[in-house]
């Protein structure tokens, strides 16, 4: 087999990158390691700032978003028993709209599939070659049999854990991580939120925050230690916990009911350096991870996608190498900044085991300060809208 890109992975990244380039007349092929409903049903992110919201408008699949995603002008941060509001639209000018990610990849899927985009699922063991040469391919087995696909580019939106990062460990590769010592413990219910824009808690008991997914489903959180077992939470026991967290008011209007999904989450930061090594480009969460306190996780995916996209449409069109060349510098620009936003955020609402007295009133003094200065909301604000591409 033959195509111009090579896409590992049907994550956001992967489906978002082979939308845009097919609809620019670019041939691909989406490498899955899963199954398509292994892959929808994973549930992470539900922020989506406004350029990722665009851009699925630019990829023809943004019209459910727009339908159904709930925008949001703003959020509440609660401390020391006091809630103070951010007013995104009102300090930026934007807002975010918040809408799951497995519906963004849901629709990215069903629009791939409308337009004959071809996507192979449980491919396994699939390896990028000779991509430092002109003549890259992927290999992967699927049915017991070893298959070859000959490419012009391997896009690797592979994720974390998968093997595009792993195949240029050794070649210059540098990474820089810092891994958070607590977890993040969430639940989906099918109770209304309890307020309409989403709460981050800072809490002596540790961070909560309540997100929601539409006005019926909710989405919650709290901070919890690496050596939880999610097994060992019952609804009760995280629905008591959450309420504990909240001012009393608020804890008194959380709607509970039955758990659809549990599951516990590690924080970590980490960055790959570069994010491109000749004819491979490592893409989202591939090259990096976010701490979810920021909700950039996705939308970085997105921010990469767009310089990939842009360089590679090009390259095709133009025949100029310009934009490919400047995608890893590109990229990593605003990366390091929304991994600063992230680990800030990070800092500012949990509580760390070793900080102290001191550390406890950093804290106190942060959040104080940022309630009664606009500049310090502004330049929360700014951040969490996502800054410019
Ligand atoms: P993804 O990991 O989404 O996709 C990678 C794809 O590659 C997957 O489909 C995987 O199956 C496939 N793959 C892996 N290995 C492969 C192999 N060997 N061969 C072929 N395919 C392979 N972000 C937020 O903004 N807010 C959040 O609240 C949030 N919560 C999260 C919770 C969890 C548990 C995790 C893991 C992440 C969370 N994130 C959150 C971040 C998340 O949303 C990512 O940023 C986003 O999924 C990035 O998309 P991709 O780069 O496409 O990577
Ligand atoms: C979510 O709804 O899953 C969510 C929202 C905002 C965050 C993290 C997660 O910062």
């Amino acid at each position: 087999m033959r195509t111009q890109v090579a896409i590992i992975g049907s994550g956001p990244s992967g489906l978002l990158l082979g939308q845009l380039l097919a609809d620019a007349g670019v041939d691909t092929i989406i490498l899955e390691r899963a199954t398509k409903d292994y892959v929808l049903g994973r549930i992470r992110a539900g922020v989506l700032e406004e350029g990722m919201a665009d851009m699925l408008d630019e990829a023809g699949a943004g019209a459910r978003m727009r339908r159904e995603g709930l925008p949001h002008d703003g959020f509440d941060l609660t401390f020391s028993g006091r809630h103070h509001r951010i007013d995104l639209h009102a300090l930026t000018g934007k807002r975010v709209v918040v809408y799951g990610q497995t519906e963004v990849t849901r629709d990215l899927m069903d629009r791939r599939e409308a337009t004959g985009g071809v996507t192979i699922y449980e491919a396994q063991n699939v390896q990028p070659h000779d991509f430092d040469g002109a003549s890259p391919y992927v290999t992967y087995d699927k049915d017991g049999v070893t298959h070859r696909i000959d490419c012009d580019f391997i896009a690797g939106c592979d994720g974390f854990h998968g093997p595009s990062r792993k195949a240029v460990e050794g070649k210059g590769l540098q990474t820089f991580e810092r891994v958070y010592p607590f977890g993040w413990l969430g639940i989906v219910a099918e109770v209304p939120p309890v307020s309409h824009e989403l709460i981050y808690c800072n809490h002596p008991r540790g961070f909560a925050l309540c997100s929601m997914r539409s006005n019926t489903r909710s989405r919650y959180y709290v901070q919890c230690a690496l050596d939880e077992k999610v097994e060992e939470w019952s609804d009760d026991r995280f629905w008591d916990e959450i309420r504990r967290r909240l001012p009393a008011e608020t804890a008194e209007a959380v709607t509970t009911g039955p758990s659809i999904e549990k599951s516990i989450a590690p924080l970590r930061s980490f960055v790959a350096e570069p994010m491109r090594f000749g004819r491979l480009f490592l893409v989202g969460d591939a090259a990096h991870i976010v701490p979810p306190t920021g909700a950039k996780g996705l939308n970085l995916a997105a921010s990469d996608v767009r310089y990939l996209f842009d360089g590679l449409r090009d390259y095709y069109a133009d025949k100029s190498d310009s934009g490919i060349n400047a995608y890893s510098e590109r990229a990593l620009r605003r990366v390091w900044k929304a991994e600063r936003f992230s680990w800030w955020m990070t800092n500012t609402m949990h509580r760390f085991p070793d900080a102290g007295p001191f550390g406890q009133r950093m804290q106190e003094a942060e959040l104080d300060y940022l309630s009664g200065s606009i500049a310090a909301q502004t330049s929360l604000a700014e951040n969490y809208v996502g800054l410019p591409y």
